[in-house]
């Protein structure tokens, strides 16, 4: 096991909506200064979406995109990985737009189609700022979250052949692991995997540390040494399962994209502060936080 653990933060995501949370960044001066705050707290990566401006709706827009990227860019050395998995109501021609635009170093790439339900988190809510949320979120529940094997081949034939992007292999359950392995039999993936399994999805496998185990298991038959493995959890499972991971040998993702709490019944009041928080149990557990550099090491990104 790598003594270095990969903090990846998912700033704002498309899941949770301006009325869950004051500290939900949606401008693009509130995203990027999330996402330097979250570097410079020891985040190696950032996971972006964007939002609109005024309404805070995610938004697939490459321009709105591009008015926080340049400046995280500049701020920081963290990686720059931009969703392909975009929201539940984009096309695929939306949810690669962004990252056509701006040839990231890495984006997300989710590894099946699969039912995506945050429906039971929008009726904790009673009263909402916008008028988009809670149509948004309620459609959920009967939407298909579409990442068909052509879905996933279009993706990587245009982000990893076009411009060398590599990716975080995003993994709801079991039968994903599967399907990246046959990505990596066909060739048209390569080691080291970012293999980023995740729990407690409505919609996708649950957060029981049983399923942590087989997750790694099998993910260990599939890739042997030719992964490096990151968890992450929503909700509050979040830094449990963050914590479970990293000590049998995980990456970390953390972020307000997956939880707006920093413990049970307190909202987070920022990335940064998920990210001290997780960095301070890395470091108590005996291991240390990579660097960017590290990072890209690790992961053989392009730089
Ligand atoms: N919001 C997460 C559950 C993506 O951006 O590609 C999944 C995610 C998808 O991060
Ligand atoms: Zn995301």
């Amino acid at each position: 096991m790598s003594d270095k653990v990969i903090i990846t933060c998912a700033v704002t995501g498309s899941i949770h909506t301006p009325t869950m949370s004051p500290h939900l960044p949606v401008t693009p001066d509130q995203i990027a200064e999330e996402a330097l705050a979250a570097a410079e707290a020891g985040a190696a990566i950032v996971h972006l979406h964007a939002r609109d401006p005024e309404t805070g709706r995610p938004t697939p827009s490459p321009e709105v995109f591009m008015q926080f990227l340049p400046r995280i860019k500049q701020g920081c050395d963290a990686v720059i990985n931009i969703s392909t998995g975009g929201s539940h109501v984009m096309s695929l021609e939306e949810r690669l737009a962004a990252a056509v635009r701006a040839e990231p170093e890495m984006t997300s790439l989710n590894m099946g189609s699969m039912n995506f339900n945050f429906a039971p988190v929008a009726d904790r809510y009673a009263d909402w700022t916008h008028e988009w949320e809670r149509d948004y979120l309620r459609a959920s529940s009967n939407a298909i979250f579409r990442n068909t094997f052509d879905d996933i081949e279009q993706i990587i034939r245009t982000l990893g052949d076009g411009f060398g992007t590599r990716f975080e292999f995003e993994c709801y359950d079991v039968g994903h692991l599967y399907n990246l392995a046959h990505f990596l039999d066909r060739g048209l993936v390569r080691p080291p995997l970012f293999v980023q399994t995740i729990f407690g999805i409505l919609g996708g496998i649950g957060a029981d540390v049983d399923h942590l185990v087989h997750m790694r298991r099998t993910a260990d038959k599939l890739f042997g040494d030719g992964y490096a493995w990151s968890v992450f959890a929503a909700g509050r499972h979040q830094m449990e399962f963050c914590t479970h991971g990293m000590l049998m040998g995980a990456n970390v993702r953390v972020g307000l994209e997956d939880s707006l709490y920093i413990r049970r019944g307190e909202l987070a009041t920022s990335n940064a502060a998920q990210v001290r928080k997780i960095r301070r149990i890395v470091e108590e557990a005996g291991r240390s936080v990579a660097t960017p550099a590290e990072a890209r090491e690790m992961l053989g990104l392009k730089g």
